[in-house]
């Protein structure tokens, strides 16, 4: 019998273009070491691997004069990821990217929103991180560009990178959904207040517990109209668990609770786009990072540690 065509489709980002820390650029193949793309298939159907993107080389310039750290080559990268995406969208495939830094989120969520756009169907983007990623270059206290995607999305930075969607903003801060927070620079938290952003971070989680948690941030996507976008930063998974990330933060989700999230966030069925971000072979130990978050992505694309199902 012949094979069904590929579902989903893996997009390899090997750059650390937007980071302070280098070594992301090695994400993808440590993320295919740990057998990915076999784990996805297994659960998913066929897997199309397109291989890595193009795109410069880090020259490992300090800011420039206008507060930003390599900001030509990282509208080089998310212009090659906007395209990329774009086009799996239409061939109707599940794009998956295999990061990278954080900064790709704005080529590829730029072009989840030009698809949802033109297809009449409403974008909702999770994003699993300890840092929120709203800075701008006048706030940055680093300059790194992968603090400052999620502000980029909203309409707030270069005019490379608000525009790639061909609509400013590309994303309404409505339709964002932060969880596992737990490091925002000053400047950057009157940002996500004044936007507005529904933040759910490590006090709340604390406080509510991680299940609460999820069920308000997926409110709404009972409709099938919904297109949901998840970014997943793998720094928003405890340091003790992922050492394998370049801005870790103490105080994350443990196993279980990141495993939970991802089960519940496949319960919704309404997954149609994926970012693995910020996985840091240099620094991991033997693969770890990259197994665990293999892991978490099988339970992300369905597989459950329920005996019994209890019909949600
Ligand atoms: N990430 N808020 C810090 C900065 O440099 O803007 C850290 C950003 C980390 C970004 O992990 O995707
Ligand atoms: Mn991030
Ligand atoms: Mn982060
Ligand atoms: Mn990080």
């Amino acid at each position: 019998a012949e094979e069904p065509p590929a579902r989903i489709a893996l997009i390899g980002v090997p750059t650390d273009i937007g980071a302070g820390t280098r070594g992301t650029g090695m994400g993808p193949d440590a993320l295919r070491v740990a057998r990915l793309g076999e784990a996805i298939a297994q659960l998913a159907g066929p897997v199309l691997d397109l291989g890595n993107l193009a795109g410069p080389a880090n020259p490992q310039r300090p800011r420039d004069g206008g507060g930003f750290r390599h900001l030509d080559e990282c509208v080089q990268w998310n212009q090659g990821v906007h395209d990329a995406v774009h086009a799996q969208l239409q061939a109707g495939r599940m794009p998956v990217m295999l990061g990278g830094d954080h900064s790709l989120a704005i080529g590829s969520i730029s072009a989840v929103a030009r698809h949802c756009r033109a297809a009449g169907k409403q974008l909702r983007v999770v994003w699993l991180d300890a840092h929120a990623d709203f800075n701008t270059a006048s706030i940055s206290p680093t300059g790194n560009i992968h603090g400052m995607p999620v502000a980029c999305l909203c309409g707030h930075g270069p005019a490379e990178l608000t525009g790639l969607a061909g609509h400013v903003p590309a994303l309404a801060p409505a339709d964002i959904r932060q969880i596992g927070i737990r490091s925002v620079d000053e400047e950057e938290k009157r940002m996500v207040n004044e936007l507005g952003v529904e933040v759910f971070d490590m006090r709340f989680i604390d406080e509510t517990g991680m299940r609460a948690t999820l069920q308000q941030a997926l409110r709404g996507l009972e409709d099938p109209g919904i297109h949901l976008h998840l970014s997943f930063d793998v720094d928003f998974l405890d340091p003790e668990i992922a050492p394998g990330t370049g801005t870790t933060v103490r105080g994350g989700p443990t196993y279980r609770e990141a495993q939970l999230c991802m089960e519940m966030i496949a319960d919704t069925g309404r997954l149609g786009s994926l970012d693995i971000v910020e996985l840091n072979p240099a620094l991991d130990v033997r693969n770890q990072t990259a197994g665990l978050v293999v892991d978490l992505v099988e339970s992300l694309f369905g597989k459950s540690t329920l005996v019994r199902n209890r019909g949600t």
